[in-house]
């Protein structure tokens, strides 16, 4: 495999060798976990978890990817659960600052991940999250949307809105976690779309809380308030080291990504003194469209890079920290320097 993603510099032929003929209780083995790196050579990671087992059956692998990407030590341990938060607006004025958007990542306790789970339990998924979203506290009231029979002109209109997801990209299509597609995912959103809950995407839940404000407080407060109320329902797969367990590495531990999109008209002119803060604090840097897409109009998509051995609160301090230093640089960079 010629890539750049952590899965080549980590998995050696030796190591490969000893992992190869392992399996999980439900079958997952490690040439299923790396076919996305396979396939996809411009991978940053390159590898999936099936089940909760895949942190344990293939830790010598796993581990040494979640130490580089979360920049945790060998004795990596999982934060304080997410609490909420009292700072000052980052963006009062809103000059910078178009919306925020905190989600987190969540799988239900013994069932398999996407990239593995049967059409069965991937029902079964809908089923039991469908029904834990049926009384939620008064201000997250809303409805399940589920994608499967709905008339094409119906899904687009929701896509186009951002009120639901589309299949999966190439990664994790060759990851299996489109198959089925559309079948069995669906979308809770809550009757002023600001809290919403993408149901079998890359995992099990995808949590969400957003709203066109700089806000980051709220945001999480929302959060907070859902999850809590769905954790009293489902029971998510958690591990006291790793924390809450999904499909990707990059996702374990909080699962959460707390992100602002921020239009930089000067520093999209000074890319690399954006990335030296982003990179002081931990930030990761996205496209306008999120995930491997592009800058347009100059709105970036910044979040925390770090979900592992951090709390909830301390990611959106650092978020909040970091994107303060951002919008100062914003304001007295010289718009010229490149
Ligand atoms: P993830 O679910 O891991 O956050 P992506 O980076 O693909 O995955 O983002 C998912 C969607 O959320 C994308 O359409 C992205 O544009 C959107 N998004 C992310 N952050 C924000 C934000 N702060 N405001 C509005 N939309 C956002
Ligand atoms: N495409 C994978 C995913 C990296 C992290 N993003 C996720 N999990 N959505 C890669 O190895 O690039």
């Amino acid at each position: 495999m010629d890539s750049g993603a952590l899965i080549k510099k980590y998995l050696t032929p030796a190591l490969y060798e000893i992992l190869a003929p392992l399996k999980t209780k439900t079958g997952f083995t490690l040439d299923a976990a790396i076919q996305s790196g396979l396939k996809n050579p411009d991978s940053s990671i390159g590898i999936y978890a099936g089940d909760c087992q895949s942190y344990f059956i293939f830790s010598s692998i796993l581990d040494p990817i979640i130490h580089a990407y979360h920049a945790v030590g060998e004795d990596f341990k999982h934060g304080p659960d997410l609490t909420g938060n009292k700072l000052d607006l980052v963006d009062p004025d809103n000059e910078f600052i178009l919306s925020t958007r905190i989600r987190v990542a969540r799988n239900l306790k013994d069932i398999c991940f996407p990239c593995h789970i049967s059409a069965r339990d991937r029902r079964r998924v809908e089923f039991l999250v469908s029904d834990a979203v049926k009384n939620m506290p008064q201000n997250l009231k809303g409805q399940y949307i589920p994608f499967q029979d709905m008339p094409p002109s119906q899904m687009e209109n929701l896509l186009t809105k951002k009120l639901a997801f589309p299949k999966g990209d190439r990664f994790q299509d060759t990851a299996g976690i489109n198959r089925d597609f559309p079948n069995s995912r669906g979308i809770f959103l809550s009757r002023d779309k600001k809290f919403m809950i993408w149901v079998n995407e890359e995992d099990h839940l995808r949590i969400i809380s957003l709203e066109s404000s700089c806000d980051i407080c709220g945001v999480f407060n929302r959060l907070c308030l859902g999850l809590n109320h769905l954790g009293k329902k489902l029971e998510f797969a958690f591990d006291k080291k790793y924390g809450f367990l999904t499909s990707c590495p990059t996702n374990i531990g909080t699962a959460m990504r707390a992100s602002v999109h921020i239009r930089l008209k000067k520093l999209e002119k000074n890319q690399s003194l954006l990335r030296s803060i982003a990179n002081q604090y931990h930030l990761q840097i996205r496209g306008t469209g999120g995930e491997k897409t592009s800058v347009d109009k100059g709105i970036f998509d910044i979040s925390n890079k770090r979900r592992l051995g951090i709390s909830g609160t301390r990611i959106i301090q650092n978020l909040h920290a970091g994107i303060a230093a951002i919008i100062q640089a914003e304001k007295t960079c010289n718009s010229t320097s490149l």
